[in-house]
């Protein structure tokens, strides 16, 4: 068998976590051949709470998990791990100005940023759950410059990706394997662009169909289908009363197991990454794009129309302005 793959979770504590370490524990993070040693991080009025989760993994017996180490402590947490996944941070409470919070999360991600850079391993993997995502993961780039590779430094928008092929595929009464290419530009946030325009869906004929002609519905997906996937999160607190976390914790499985081990031919996936100035997306923001993945590198997809044209200038079909990403940034929805 492989050496054991250090994966931290922060936050580990919480809902997300909680549904997120077992799915790790089980395969579904690296594949089902790789060891683990599972890191939770949380902070300590949440200590006890992480020793339960500890004695419940520990309970469940699970073949690949070669340790556990539960700690509040940031350097033992960070110490030699080869996936971060960060999804602790400071939750928005009633009454908070959006602000405020930002400025919370920017402390403790500077702070983690460099545990990251000094403790971790030196490829270490980083995906950014805890919102504002985009910003968070940001802040890491910054602070770890010169340590970490900015490639290494992503954030989740999968979660956004896997929500809009599912809405196709249950519009088309399919799964949603049969549904590929859907594109999630931008923030995790109620601005994002779902596009399906690239997309492609295998019906009963066995054949692939562009969603368009698939879904045959212009209207449907030029305003319905896009309002669903941007305010899911919204939708699923009002039923829930509590913001999605089984479907987080599979999408970062997704988010990473894609990233690691690498895109099916033909096909590409969403991530926030670090922008290249494609699309016209400032260079250096972090972005949500089209990326083909292999041998744990991404490759933002390119030559895609887009056909979101808020604007129509060619070098900058999304209308990109500096002002918006300030407005992104601080539109966050959960
Ligand atoms: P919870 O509040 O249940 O869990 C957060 C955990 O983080 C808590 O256990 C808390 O003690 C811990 N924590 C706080 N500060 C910490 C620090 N400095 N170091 C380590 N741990 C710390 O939230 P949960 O529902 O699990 O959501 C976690 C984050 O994911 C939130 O920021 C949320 O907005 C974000 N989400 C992002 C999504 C995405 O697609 N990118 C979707 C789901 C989710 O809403």
């Amino acid at each position: 068998a492989p050496a054991p793959k250090r994966v931290l979770v922060t936050g580990a504590a919480g809902q997300i976590g909680y549904a997120l370490v077992p799915m790790i524990a089980r395969g579904h993070l690296l594949g089902p051949d790789q060891p683990i040693i599972l890191h939770m991080l949380d902070i300590p009025p949440a200590a006890e709470s992480l020793e339960g989760v500890k004695m419940e993994l520990l309970d469940a017996a699970y073949p690949l998990l070669h340790g556990i180490v539960a700690t509040t402590d940031v350097t033992e947490a960070f110490t030699g791990v080869d996936i971060a996944i960060m999804v602790g941070g400071f939750p928005r409470k009633q009454g908070m100005e959006r602000k405020e919070v930002m400025g919370k999360n920017v402390s403790i991600y500077k702070a983690q940023a460099s545990a990251l850079a000094k403790f971790a391993s030196k490829d270490v993997k980083v995906v950014v759950v805890a919102n504002p995502a985009n910003t968070n993961a940001l802040v890491l780039k910054a602070s770890t410059e010169g340590n970490i590779c900015p490639k290494n430094i992503t954030c989740l928008t999968r979660l956004d990706h896997n929500r809009a092929l599912a809405q196709i595929a249950e519009r088309l009464g399919v799964t949603s394997k049969d549904v590929k290419n859907v594109i999630i530009w931008g923030n995790h946030s109620s601005t994002q662009y779902p596009d399906v325009n690239h997309g492609t869906v295998t019906l009963a004929d066995g054949k692939e169909h562009n969603i368009r002609d698939a879904v045959s519905d212009d209207a449907w997906l030029n305003d319905e289908f896009i309002k669903i996937v941007q305010q899911r999160g919204a939708a699923i607190i009002n039923k829930r009363k509590l913001s999605s976390a089984l479907s987080a914790a599979s999408s970062v499985c997704d988010h990473v197991r894609d990233w690691m081990l690498g895109t099916a031919e033909g096909t590409w996936t969403s991530m926030g990454v670090v922008s290249d100035g494609s699309y016209g997306a400032p260079a250096g923001v972090v972005y949500s794009f089209p990326v083909t993945t292999k041998d744990g590198e991404w490759t933002i997809q390119s030559g895609m129309l887009c056909h979101y044209q808020s604007s129509s200038d060619v070098s900058n079909p999304l209308g990109w302005t500096a002002v918006r990403q300030d407005q992104d940034e601080g539109d966050e929805d959960e």
